[in-house]
């Protein structure tokens, strides 16, 4: 412990490099993280953090910052203007593609990466300013397809009990490197170290995860979907199910279970490269397990099958009655939703090709064929907000040529990133630890959490946080009159018991007022929050959170009558530290199912019917001309999608090499520090290659987050530049980042 009087004072943040958000603690010295450890008072990391962090400043002053808002001229190349010369003009354009096409033609991409959503809160509200209707996020390229499952089940979102879960199956899912639940791996090595549980690894990569499991079923690339239809399958024809669970918690099972009895199990193992033996074992050990949970990551959500192998990933602890209770499955309460909710409903499809949207969400390989389409309902301008689409949506060529058809494109960003390059508008963001910020990453059971985190330092000067930008372009586009705001500022004054019966009481004279709302309590509730600004969406999360649960938020000690619990909620959080926000016992897991009985759905007719096609479907995609499987976009131990650009940030694997199986590599006469050339369909690249046996042969992969622009250099492969559009699931439309047919050339 330093007891040093002159160093800066420890302040209290979070992580940004991915969706844990692990509680930190910085020292910040001439605008700099100079010190950075893990938070032991944080509710939900206690002290824990990887090694990312630890040069976290890289990201905010590793990389030239953008400092005043950039025009694109005729000639492609920017000239900077002043703030308010952005907003006046970019509100006059957007107000003349509303009025010229309708708002709808407005489209919304982003608001929020893996640390920082308290700025979408705001976004929305410009949405409703200017009548937009359809907006996405990186979402739509991994997580719809588990949205829809999840969503006709039982409404809601899933997750394990992992500390505690006797077996648990990891299925396409490295959480030594990608992490995704709390101190990822002190818990991996307690599972791994005791000898009562078992830890199942579906991946045809020995990952450092597969490397520490008990049973790693190395499937062939993109054939999960047999091997987890082999695993219910022995569940079913073994009678390892838990029929009392089915019939009390269910509807629907018998068509599932007479699916799963037609399936034979030889046939699907020999088909995703597992040996039978092996699938019954692991079947056998689901099956006489206390409890078990599952993940599942972007090994299945971006690969064929995807929402298939979702539905039959949830069927493995379904069946087995794991839910509810101590190291199962649950669902939890939420603080505010990330998506639209309905993940399994509504029947909203795209205005151009009629992709199916869920959650709210366009299916991100959609959207360049949205834009760069003479269709006369096709999207006029995109609003980019917190991301960089072209490097992260597939087919980045086809994604710059929609971004040039549009007649106008904004991005809000810190750094001039790829997208932002090429847009119309560029508006210079405050970096997450110059303004207050949040995640609504919170999906933990039975004590969940949130943590609204406080800014460690001023703005950056030239920049803006996002919701003093969106009021700046609300204000500009006149959505909201004075006579709504005047009353509301006013009880403001008088503390948060008046204007909570003041906004409610606006809320229900004026539907708008509600839509939004972001921008209402930053005009309103706003200026009584001193630098606090920011915040003010919060409050109105904190009172939506309490209405939504209230019994567990009380069991967390918010309590009152009427708006006070709400208030009591949003003044801890102002604290700027981690906040358990709702107490549950295991079995109110049941309180989160979104159905008058509170049953699982089993029955998915369109996903059974798929699931019946297997039999006779062809399990690989490669061809004569790419017969490698390219898994683009791999996490490792330096990768943080795009988030730090400064490539002095990496440790190890500074060029994101090429992995490749032993065999392939010698048939290639390369070894490791070689180069070799990888071919797609959409486009080429040459990769520093690493010789590894964790790769089997035939399968190749690459790193995300390569490949970004930076004046020291631009190493590795952008992955996306391989990536083809076409390649997506049939149901969500979510890529196959995962399987891109590819093959090699010496160079
Ligand atoms: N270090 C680091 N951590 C991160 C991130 C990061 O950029 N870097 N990003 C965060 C984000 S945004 C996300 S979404 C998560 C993603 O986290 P993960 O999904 O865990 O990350 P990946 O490494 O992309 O993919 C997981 C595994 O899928 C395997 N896989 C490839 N093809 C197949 C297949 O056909 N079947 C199966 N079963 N497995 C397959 C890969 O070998 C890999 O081990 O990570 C988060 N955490
Ligand atoms: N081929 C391939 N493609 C992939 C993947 C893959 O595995 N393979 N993974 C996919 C997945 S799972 C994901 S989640 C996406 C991630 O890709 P994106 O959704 O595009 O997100 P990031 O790369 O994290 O980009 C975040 C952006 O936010 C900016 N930023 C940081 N802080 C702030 C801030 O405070 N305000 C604002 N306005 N901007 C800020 C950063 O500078 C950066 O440009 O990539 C997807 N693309
Ligand atoms: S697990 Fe994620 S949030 Fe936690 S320290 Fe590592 S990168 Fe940051
Ligand atoms: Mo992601």
């Amino acid at each position: 412990m330093s007891s040093d009087p002159t160093a800066p004072a420890w302040q209290k943040s979070a992580c940004i490099l991915c969706e844990c958000n692990c509680g930190i603690e910085v020292q910040v010295e001439d605008r700099h993280l100079v010190k950075i450890r893990g938070d032991k008072t944080h509710p939900g990391s206690a002290g824990y953090t990887c090694e990312k962090p630890l040069r976290l400043d890289r990201y905010q002053n590793g990389t030239e910052r953008l400092t005043s808002p950039l025009r694109r001229r005729p000639d492609g190349t920017f000239e900077e203007i002043d703030w308010d010369t952005a907003i006046t003009e970019i509100a006059g354009r957007l107000r003349q593609v509303r009025d010229e096409h309708g708002g709808d033609k407005i489209f919304f991409y982003g608001g929020g990466g893996q640390g920082n959503h308290l700025g979408g809160s705001y976004g929305q509200s410009l949405q409703a300013a200017v009548g937009a209707r359809y907006r996405s996020n990186a979402l739509a390229q991994e997580k719809t397809g588990e949205m829809f499952v999840d969503g006709r089940l039982y409404g809601g979102h899933s997750k394990g009990d992992f500390e505690h879960a006797e077996v648990v199956v990891f299925v396409g899912k490295n959480p030594w490197q990608s992490h995704s639940f709390p101190r990822a791996r002190p818990v991996l090595k307690e599972m791994a170290a005791d000898p009562d549980r078992c830890m199942v690894v579906i991946d045809p990569r020995r990952s450092e995860t597969a490397a520490m499991a008990d049973i790693h079923l190395q499937v062939r690339p993109g054939t999960d979907a047999w091997c987890l239809a082999a695993l219910g399958a022995v569940l079913v024809q073994e009678d390892l199910v838990d029929h009392g669970f089915i019939a009390d918690h269910t509807s629907g099972a018998a068509p599932v279970l007479a699916a799963y009895t037609e399936v034979d199990v030889a046939d699907y193992a020999a088909r995703c490269g597992v040996p039978e033996e092996l699938i019954r074992e692991t079947a056998r050990r689901i099956g006489s397990a206390q409890s078990v949970c599952t993940y599942e990551d972007l090994g299945i959500q971006q690969a064929p099958h995807s929402t298939l192998s979702s539905y039959l990933n949830k069927m493995l602890w379904i069946l087995t009655g794991s839910f509810a209770k101590k190291g199962g499955m649950f669902l939890h309460s939420t603080f505010a939703a990330i998506a639209g909710g309905g993940g399994g409903g509504g029947a909203r499809t795209t205005p151009v090709t009629g992709a199916r949207i869920i959650s709210g969400l366009v299916p991100c390989n959609s959207i360049a064929e949205e834009i760069d389409t003479s269709h006369p309902d096709r999207f006029r301008a995109m609003w980019i907000d917190s991301v960089n689409p072209a490097h992260s949506l597939a087919d980045s060529a086809a994604f710059r040529r929609a971004m040039a058809a549009l007649e106008l494109s904004v991005v809000v960003d810190i750094h001039l990133t790829e997208t932002a390059r090429l847009a119309d508008y560029v508006l210079p963001a405050s970096s997450q630890f110059e303004k207050w910020e949040c995640t609504f990453f919170n999906v933990d059971f039975p004590n969940n959490v949130f943590h609204l985190r406080a800014p460690t330092m001023d703005p950056l000067p030239g920049t803006l946080p996002e919701p003093e930008i969106y009021a700046r372009l609300i204000r500009e586009l006149d959505a909201i009159d004075e006579a709504t705001l005047a009353p509301l500022r006013e009880a403001a004054e008088a503390g948060l018991t008046a204007y909570a019966e003041a906004f409610f009481a606006a809320v229900g004279a004026d539907p708008r007022v509600m839509g939004l709302a972001g921008h209402v309590l930053y005009e309103t509730l706003g200026p009584t929050l001193g630098t606090a600004r920011g915040a003010a969406a919060v409050w109105g999360l904190s009172q939506l959170c309490v209405m939504a649960q209230p019994e567990a938020v009380a069991r967390a000690g918010f309590t009152g009558t009427g708006f006070e619990a709400g208030n009591r909620l949003f003044e801890k959080t102002l604290q700027g530290e981690g906040v358990v926000f709702t107490r549950d016992a295991y079995d109110d897991a049941w309180n989160y199912v979104r159905r008058p009985d509170r049953r699982f759905t089993l029955e998915i007719p369109d996903l059974i019917e798929r699931m019946r096609a297997l039999a006779d479907e062809p399990s690989s995609w490669t061809t004569e001309e790419f017969p490698f499987v390219l898994s683009a976009g791999e996490r490792r131990a330096f990768t943080a999608n795009t988030i730090i650009r400064d490539p002095s940030w990496r440790r190890r694997d500074a060029h994101g090499a090429l992995r490749i199986n032993p065999g392939d590599a010698a048939s290639y006469g390369v070894t490791t520090g070689d180069a070799l050339r990888v071919v797609t369909e959409r486009g080429s690249a040459e990769a520093v290659v690493e010789v590894t046996d964790t790769l089997q042969p035939g399968h190749v992969s690459l790193p995300n987050g390569l490949g970004v622009e930076h004046a020291d250099g631009t190493p590795g492969v952008a992955p996306n530049e391989l990536t083809s559009l076409h390649h997506r699931d049939w149901l969500a439309g979510t890529p196959w980042h995962k399987y891109v047919p590819a093959r090699l050339e010496r160079v």
